[in-house]
Parts: C-alpha cells; sequence; structure tokens
C-alpha cells in the first residue's frame, strides 16, 4: 500500500525515530508499504518517520550506473544502523520527498561503514561510498529529527527559505 509522505514543517519530522524490537510479520508488511511508497513517489531513499512512523528504519534504492533504472534487488532496508566509520568530506546535490521541488549541495562523508540489522534482526555491516553513501547519511538524519536544510550554508539556507515563501505567495 501507497502511505502518504509528510513534508516540511511537519512537526513529527522533528522527533527522535526509535529502536525496533520486533522482527514480525508487521515489521515486514511495514517495509512492504514503504517500498511501495517510494516507488510510487519516484524517490531513492525513505525512511519510516516521513510515513509517520518514528522507528528506525530507512530504505534506500540507488539507480544502477548502467541504465540509471532501479532494481528491486538492489533494495536496502536498514534497521536499528550505526556508523562505524566515516571518512572524506564530499558535496552532494540533494533533495527530498518531504521537502518536494527542492534541491542543494550538502557537505557529507563520501566513504561509510554502517552495522544494521536485515528484516529478520540479522546483524550486516555494510561499506558505501558515493550516492549510496550519502543517501544512508541523509536517511540517518532523518532518524534524529534533521533534514538536509539544516545543513545548508546560510547563504543556501536563505535561497530556501525565498523559495518556499514563494510556494505560499503563489
Ligand atoms: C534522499 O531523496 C537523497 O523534491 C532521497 O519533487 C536524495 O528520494 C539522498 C524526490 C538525493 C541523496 C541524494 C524529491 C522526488 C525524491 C523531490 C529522494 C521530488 C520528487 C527525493
Ligand atoms: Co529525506
Amino acid at each position: 500500500a501507497v502511505l502518504e509522505v509528510l513534508s516540511y514543517p511537519h512537526p513529527l519530522l522533528r522527533q527522535k525515530s526509535k529502536e525496533v524490537q520486533n522482527f514480525d510479520a508487521s515489521l515486514h508488511a511495514f517495509l512492504d508499504d514503504m517500498y511501495d511508497t517510494m516507488l510510487e513517489r519516484e524517490g531513492v531513499g525513505l525512511a519510516a518517520v516521513q510515513v509517520g512512523r518514528l522507528h528506525r528504519i530507512l530504505l534506500v534504492n540507488i539507480p544502477r550506473q548502467e541504465d540509471g533504472k532501479q532494481y528491486k534487488e538492489d533494495l536496502l532496508e536498514i534497521i536499528n544502523p550505526v556508523i562505524l566509520h566515516q571518512e572524506e568530506e564530499i558535496f552532494w546535490n540533494e533533495g527530498c520527498l518531504s521537502v518536494p521541488g527542492f534541491y542543494e549541495e550538502v557537505k557529507r562523508y563520501g566513504s561509510i561503514t554502517l552495522g544494521y540489522q536485515d528484516r529478520f534482526g540479522g546483524e550486516q555491516v555494510l561499506r558505501a561510498q558515493g550516492f549510496l553513501a550519502v543517501a544512508l547519511q541523509h536517511e540517518m538524519d532523518h532518524l534524529e529529527g534533521i533534514l538536509f536544510i539544516d545543513k545548508l550554508s546560510i547563504l543556501k539556507r536563505k535561497k530556501f527559505e525565498k523559495e518556499l515563501k514563494k510556494l505560499k505567495n503563489s
């Protein structure tokens, strides 16, 4: 099922999400709904809080370099993630399903190592670079109530506020 995606400035987007304890059928159904929602809205990443659930869950599905298409085989379902290692600062042009129509450069780590649990509660370790590393950091920020617009330089933040005002008045 496709769920409603909350938009900035919805107050829930500022809440901290809680650890997942039960890796049961209801979790699996929710993960499937998150995937349906991400696909429908043409996202590359989605955190549970964006559909109104304060659980430490995120999905990432990066398009393939060869054809620019997303494949379900590449879908990552990440639960209770922790950063184990991060290095090399880079800038990446980001957007967010909860901040529709706005894109801007954000400073991130270019390479990270993540510990997390899969949908069965199994412990996993993932090394990621580039787009995947950036998407994981973006979605992990959602679990802390942080949005990419919080990480903009003062000048870029002003540009965002200006565009927001324009949208409100149109
Ligand atoms: C996070 O964001 C991300 O404004 C995922 O009108 C994005 O999937 C991490 C989207 C880029 C790293 C790089 C945004 C779709 C999708 C929009 C998304 C929109 C339609 C955003
Ligand atoms: Co986002």
